[in-house]
């Protein structure tokens, strides 16, 4: 008897056991089913994502293991649905037809919605192996295979949290228009591995559409407001709550001054683009827009380098870069700004070298724009290396009779030798015969000092009609430290002789004559933080130099 009620006993507590170990085991199942865990680990979902790929292919080790996995599955059909917090996207912008073939420019933006930044970046787009690179900026490429890989340049390494990455493009050329028109897809990499954060659960992607529709909102009634503003700030940035050239009108040089249409002495000052086919997207309405309301500019320079980077001589795309001239044109003319369009010679060394096409260009720009008396032409920014006052006073004598026949008196501005910095060797031998020449005279202040302010006195003092047509406070790189006290000894002989200036440069490039700070990606309605410190001095300087 005791025997058999020994072994109920056990019997009821080896059950218990039994009982107690099943509902362990199931709460430890619930607990780490793979459909609970968290897909807050990008490279898992890469692999989870590559292994349905691979499954779809055919591989039947990843089917096999995809097939018995439903979680899994299931978790790859939510995380295609999800949206994808940082990714690469490519925009064509322009295209053209070229020689029985097709070229277009693609630009590609880099989008965090993350608050981490991120680093290492490289985008990668299947080009096709038919189609070739013609041309690229803000990146470096490589082309394998036909996939087209981008990598960062010194400055735009880091995409910010929460900030979108621009500026970068290239130009291809594909065999037809369909072949162009199948690059698509730019696929984000970073540290070398495919890089496709998406959210975590569906609540934040809820919430997180519900705060964009939000933002939507916000931006429809803020562009509204715009554009109500818009009509009437067409009027501002003068006393009189008129535009630059309503109230100053078409302008001309009398001695060594600049003078509006009542005769009055006249200033011009504003920025300078970087090369536009470097930063185009500076190129517009609002960015200049921005320089005329805020920081009080009543001109703008469109610079457009003719060697450098795919510049237009060379190898550049013409018409591209005259349509972004044009943008830039009809955009400050919009705005009642002037404008200078500026053959931007610099590396080529001698204006000689690509002087045909400056023919051809001075002809078609002084046609399309006879009529607009804002705009001014500058032949050849910076002359240097062997470039003699000769050579560029001979290719100065055979461009602007060009330019003439179509503008008898718009203003034109030859760049000088010794990177238009020997405005007194000018002039000792000025170009006759024509009104309306002003010559290039450019400092960047902590490598140009006083030695350079005396040959711009001298020339002045000799009758030289000088336009500072760019300019900056720090060295002659475009880089390295800001020389304040230089500044302000040119701004006095600014000042002082109501000399013209443009500043250099409109761009967040990573170097310190930029204006906006390096951090900061957008095109217009900067606050002060968001300008570099060459920005902040120059802001405060075109606005209340009067
Ligand atoms: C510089 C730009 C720099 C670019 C370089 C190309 O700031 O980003 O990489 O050109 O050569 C000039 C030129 C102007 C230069 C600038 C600074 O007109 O094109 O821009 N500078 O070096 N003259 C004196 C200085």
């Amino acid at each position: 008897m005791d025997d058999n009620k020994q072994k109920n006993t056990n019997k009821i507590l080896i059950g218990v056991i039994a009982v107690f170990a099943v509902v362990i085991i199931g709460l430890l199942i619930a607990l780490f089913k793979p459909g609970k865990e968290e897909n807050n680990d990008s490279t898992d979902e890469a692999v989870t994502e590559d292994v349905i790929t691979d499954a779809k292919a055919g591989d039947t080790d990843a089917q096999a293991e995809n097939e018995n996995d439903q979680d899994s599955d299931k978790d790859t059909e939510e995380d295609a649905s999800e949206e994808l917090l940082c990714y690469a996207g490519i925009t064509g912008t322009n295209s053209w037809e070229n020689n029985g073939k097709y070229s277009g420019q693609l630009d590609i933006s880099i989008t965090n919605k993350t608050d981490s930044d991120i680093k290492n970046w490289s985008v990668k787009i299947d080009i096709g192996k038919n189609t070739t690179l013609d041309s690229f900026w803000n990146c470096n490429t490589s082309v394998d295979n036909g996939i087209l890989t981008l990598e960062p340049v010194e400055y735009n390494g880091v995409v910010s949290a929460n900030q979108t990455l621009k500026d970068i493009g290239i130009i291809v050329t594909a065999s037809s228009e369909s072949d162009f028109k199948n690059i698509k897809n730019a696929t984000l990499y970073v540290d070398g591995n495919k890089y496709e954060l998406t959210k975590e659960t569906e609540e934040e992607v809820a919430a997180e559409a519900e705060k964009t529709t939000a933002e939507e909102e916000e931006t429809t009634t803020e562009e509204e407001t715009t554009t109500e503003s818009d009509d009437n700030s067409q009027k501002k940035n003068d006393d009189n709550g008129k535009t630059p050239f309503e109230v100053h009108g078409k302008i001309s040089v009398k001695g060594t001054d600049i003078v509006d249409e009542n005769g009055d002495k006249f200033q011009l000052k504003g920025p300078s683009t970087h090369g536009i086919a470097w930063f185009p997207d500076y190129v517009s309405y609002d960015t200049f827009k921005t320089f005329r309301d805020d920081w009080g500019a009543n001109m703008i320079r469109i610079a457009m380098y003719t060697h450098e980077n795919g510049g237009y001589s060379n190898g550049g795309d013409k018409n591209y870069l005259k349509g972004l001239v044009d943008e830039g044109v009809n955009a400050a003319t919009d705005l009642g700004m002037y404008v200078i369009v500026d053959w931007h010679i610099l590396q080529e060394q001698n204006p000689q070298v690509y002087k045909d096409d400056a023919i051809d260009f001075f002809s078609e720009m002084s046609e399309k724009y006879k009529d607009y008396d804002n705009v001014i032409f500058e032949i050849c920014n910076e002359p240097n290396g062997n470039a003699s006052w000769n050579d560029v006073k001979s290719y100065a004598e055979e461009v602007i009779p060009v330019i003439r026949t179509n503008c008898p008196d718009t203003i034109i501005i030859v760049g000088t030798p010794t990177w238009s910095q020997d405005v007194d060797i000018a002039a000792n031998d000025p170009i006759t015969g024509y009104d309306n020449i002003m010559y290039a005279a450019h400092f960047y202040a902590s490598t140009h000092k006083e030695a350079i302010r005396n040959k711009v006195t001298t020339a002045i003092g000799k009758g030289l009609p000088v336009f500072i047509s760019e300019c900056s406070i720090c060295d002659a790189s475009g880089n390295g430290s800001i020389d304040y006290n230089e500044a302000d000894a040119w701004f006095e002989l600014i000042d002082e002789y109501n000399l013209s200036y443009a500043v250099w440069n409109i761009s967040n490039k990573n170097e310190t004559s930029s204006l906006i700070s390096s951090s900061c990606n957008k095109t217009s309605g900067w606050t002060d933080d968001e300008l570099s410190e060459t920005g902040k001095w120059f802001k405060n300087k075109i606005k209340n130099d009067n």
